[in-house]
């Protein structure tokens, strides 16, 4: 049985505050509906797909969870889902969740072909800062808005094949590659928002493109799995989204990528049984792994989570 896939990588253009879900979804058919016509059986889409990337403003109340799905599917979702279901094709999808019970995670999920939602993931590296800073051009609120994901990287079992996923910043970790590798997954589905401008250290504007590619590559190579990047991109309310959206082979060479910042699709067939290329021989992990040395990695879990703690609790307190 092959074990091939025609996936697509779609990335969407910038979403300005004031649009409408209904008609974000309504974009994100169409892409869908474009993969589909190029034979894509999977389509990925970025991180926080169904509204501008919040994070850049200080909001509370109504007009913070006014960016949440308390469902999903919900009212505005159900059509991207009931379409995807009429044409056979998966897809991973980023938002912003608001538990029952009041819990935020930036999230995402994978949906089969046959519209269930087989693996749902929350973001464990979550970058930015808490308080408003006035010196930035713009904000990066996700430490406030979001906890810290409690979900693991999981890998799930769909279309023939293992499947992981993590968001935007994950891809900077080489641990969260590794962790998804060692369970054995062949395809890392994951969404970006990665500003052009880096406000801590702006004398690497520059490279954003090039440090994109680079954490994506690498974590292909040095797992042996396929990895598809999908970019929010463009000019999204004065902020400068980088592009480049691509699908990676597990040898860490980009087989396919978009070329503009606006809503694009790129497809290439992904062929799940490459990945033994490089987990047979230079990644045998059974053969070569020596994690007797690697300690220092894990060490310092339960420091990390009280200082964690701490800045939460301080953010509290100053609100
Ligand atoms: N959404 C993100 O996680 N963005 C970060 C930026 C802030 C550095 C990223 O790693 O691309």
């Amino acid at each position: 049985m092959t074990r091939s896939i025609l996936a697509a990588t779609a990335q969407l253009g910038p979403i300005q505050r004031t649009e409408p879900r209904a008609q974000v979804v309504a974009r994100l058919i169409a892409l869908m509906e474009t993969a589909h016509a190029r034979g894509a059986r999977l389509v990925v889409f970025p991180e926080l797909a169904l509204t501008s990337f919040f994070p850049r403003w200080l909001l509370e109340g109504a007009a913070l969870d006014a960016f949440y799905e308390t469902q999903m599917p919900g009212p505005d979702t159900q059509p991207l889902f009931t379409r995807a279901r009429e044409l056979g094709v998966g897809f991973y999808l980023g938002y912003a969740e608001l538990t029952p019970d009041g819990q935020r995670f930036n999230t995402s999920i994978f949906v089969t072909p046959d519209g269930e939602i087989a693996g749902k993931y929350r973001k464990i590296h979550l970058p930015g800062h808490y308080n408003f800073e006035d010196w930035r051009a713009f904000q990066h609120l996700e430490k406030r808005y979001f906890e810290h994901g409690d979900l693991g990287f999981g890998v799930f079992n769909a279309m023939g094949g293992r499947f992981g996923m993590c968001l935007c910043n994950d891809r900077r970790w080489p641990e969260t590659f590794r962790v998804l590798g060692l369970r054995g997954a062949e395809l890392v589905m994951l969404g970006y928002n990665t500003p052009q401008h880096y406000p801590q250290a702006p004398e690497h504007d520059h490279l954003q493109d090039f440090h994109n590619h680079l954490s994506m590559q690498a974590g292909a190579y040095a797992n042996g799995a396929w990895v598809i990047g999908t970019a929010k991109a463009g000019l999204e309310e004065g902020c400068e989204l980088i592009g480049g959206s691509c699908i990676i082979a597990p040898t860490g060479e980009i087989v396919a990528r978009t070329q503009g910042r606006g809503d694009e699709v790129a497809v290439a067939e992904i062929d799940l049984d490459r990945c033994t290329e490089l987990r047979r021989n230079i990644f045998n992990f059974a053969l070569h792994r020596e994690p007797g040395d690697y300690g220092p990695i894990c060490e310092g879990a339960e420091t990390r989570a009280a200082t964690r703690e701490a800045y939460t609790m301080a953010d509290r307190t100053t609100r």
